[in-house]
């Protein structure tokens, strides 16, 4: 019995380009601004525009301001778009109802998807790994295998971990490289369980991971100078990535306040950080830090995961245990009547007609026999469902097959398909009537994180999405806006400054199935890196390719 992991990236090999920023250089030039919004389709190897012969001073027109992402027009367009007279199967909506009749009826659990996010070593694997066990998921057998093994590599810490962290390269190096997915359940929830790596080499893959998720736990650790080197570090990048990948749900858990030793130590030590962690999530954008939820977890004697601590040192603590903070979180709304949107976050052929892809519906829904489309590449490898499943893994000892799958759940699904090949992770099964789109270029408002370099037109890139990640360019800086009203404070400026929003236009390579905010919000939000770090995050307001 294994966890699955989810298809993961490869260590990143970043373009990195010094301070190329010349104060002198003319920044725009006239037209410029058409390059993919305007008559002409863009190219798919657009990069920053070549630099041209100065024409005579001419009075420039006045740029057109992007209209405001609440701007009517756009919004009612969107959706138009976006239902494209799609109107759901009436055999599928009556499965849907029913199901939904039956989750609102007592005793029935819902779904629910759950990150766990936090710095490297931060205790992650540890606390889930001791939960699996707590809940009857992961056996006593299992447990005093993995520790009998640990002990003889000489990681006798690392055990509990073990549990999540199955591969040969993570259990040598006592690291999480690929996000971890298992099952268990609460009272009132069946979760899927998404284990993020917390070193800095693989936020690619936490992203993946994060993009799938409803919820949320920050693994913050207590321990003596823990909790600082982890705001040095990922505990930081995560907590923006999570906020602004949309999830709104979110607990810390602060994991090793056992190595404090006394009571009065641990609670003020408790008591600092949570003062520090709200300071910095309003800071993040999480405007209502009262919805915080917070608890306390020691993986290796699980104190307080599934009953209050007994450790003496930890009887100061009146707060929920680790599995009654999880069963508080709210279940996914469930779009079912808008068209099916699968991020595929794992890929395989299965023989030369079939491709099983996994990953979560995040929006409407399937049923075995209906007509899917698979993007990209376009306009779309075209297949029928043959089979749907919550696949085997912790705590799924067998394939379960389904009939159908709507949006909140996370399935395997096969599809037959004439060429399995050109289907991947980041790929999008999608419906046949009003699939997703393909981006040569596309608008974003985005908000600049923590950055030394200012972001230049014409800069490198590494774009992230859902499960799909690419290169591209900043072909375009429109505006800098204010944060919350849109408002424009400052058209076509030369660059863009730590903790600026603006209006910015990015052409990838290869382009990249997307979808607008107002479409289909967990498709339309976008993490852009440089040089190995997280340097914006933002929300697709417009999508240019070749059929615009
Ligand atoms: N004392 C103490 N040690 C802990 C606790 N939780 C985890 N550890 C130890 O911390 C180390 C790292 O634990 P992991 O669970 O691998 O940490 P992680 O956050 O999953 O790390 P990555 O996935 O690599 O980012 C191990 O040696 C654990 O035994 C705790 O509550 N108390
Ligand atoms: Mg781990």
């Amino acid at each position: 019995m294994a966890s699955r992991k989810l298809a993961g990236f490869d260590e990143d090999d970043y373009w990195d380009e010094e301070d190329d920023w010349d104060e002198e250089d003319e920044y725009y030039e006239d037209g410029e601004e058409e390059a993919c919004g305007g008559e002409e389709p863009p190219s798919s190897k657009v990069v920053a525009a070549p630099a041209k012969p100065k024409a005579q001073p001419q009075p420039k027109p006045k740029p057109k301001p992007p209209p405001p992402m609440n701007s009517p027009s756009i919004s009612k367009k969107m959706e138009a778009l976006r239902v494209g007279g799609f109107v759901i199967e009436p055999s599928l909506k009556k499965l849907c109802d029913q199901a939904a009749e039956d989750e609102r009826s007592a005793g029935k659990k819902t779904v629910l998807s759950l990150v766990v996010l936090g710095h490297v070593d931060a205790g992650k694997s540890t606390t889930l790994g001791r939960l699996l066990y707590e809940t009857g998921v992961v056996t006593e057998r299992e447990v005093t295998k993995a520790q009998k093994q640990a002990k003889e590599i000489g990681k006798a810490s690392f055990a509990w971990a073990w549990m999540l962290d199955e591969r040969p390269e993570e259990r040598s190096r006592g690291v999480t490289v690929d996000v971890a997915l298992a099952r268990f359940e609460t009272a009132s929830k069946r979760v899927t369980l998404l284990d993020a790596p917390g070193h800095r080499d693989f936020v690619p893959n936490m992203i993946s991971g994060a993009a799938q998720a409803d919820a949320a736990l920050v693994v913050v650790d207590g321990s003596e100078g823990g909790f600082e080197s982890g705001m040095r570090g990922q505990t930081l990048e995560h907590v923006q990535l999570a906020i602004n990948l949309g999830i709104e749900q979110i607990a810390v858990v602060v994991t090793k306040l056992d190595t404090l030793g006394d009571a009065g130590r641990s609670e003020s030590r408790f008591a600092h950080i949570r003062q520090e962690m709200e300071q910095f999530m309003v800071r993040c954008g999480f405007r209502d830090v009262s919805k915080l939820r917070w608890t306390i977890a020691v993986g290796l004697t699980g104190d307080n995961l599934v009953a209050p601590p007994t450790l003496e040192s930890l009887g100061w603590f009146r707060g929920q245990t680790l599995l009654d903070t999880i069963d508080s979180f709210m279940p996914p709304t469930r779009d079912v009547e808008a068209p099916l949107r699968l991020s595929v976050s794992e890929s395989s052929a299965k023989g030369s007609k079939n491709v099983i892809v996994s990953g979560k519906v995040h929006q409407g829904a399937v049923q075995v026999g209906t007509k899917v489309a698979l993007v990209p590449p376009v306009p779309g490898e075209v297949g029928v469902v043959k089979s749907l499943s919550i696949d085997a893994g912790r705590g799924t000892p067998n394939d379960i097959k389904l009939t159908f799958a709507r949006a909140g759940d996370t399935v395997e699904a096969t599809v037959t398909v004439s060429d399995p090949s050109v289907v991947h992770a980041g790929s999008v099964m999608t419906s046949q009537a009003a699939p997703v789109q393909v981006a040569e270029c596309f608008l974003a408002q985005i908000l600049v994180l923590d950055i030394t370099i200012p972001l230049l037109h014409g800069q490198n890139l590494t774009l992230h999405a859902h499960s799909v990640r690419s290169t591209g360019v900043l072909t375009r800086i429109v505006s800098i806006v204010n944060e919350h009203t849109g408002e424009v404070t400052k058209e076509r400026p030369r660059c863009l400054l730590k903790g600026q929003s603006a209006i910015v236009e990015i052409t990838p390579s290869p382009s990249m199935p997307l979808e607008t905010f107002d479409g289909c919000k967990a498709l339309a939000r976008v993490a852009v890196r440089d040089g190995g770090k997280t340097v914006a995050v933002g929300k697709v307001l417009k999508i240019f390719n070749k059929a615009t």
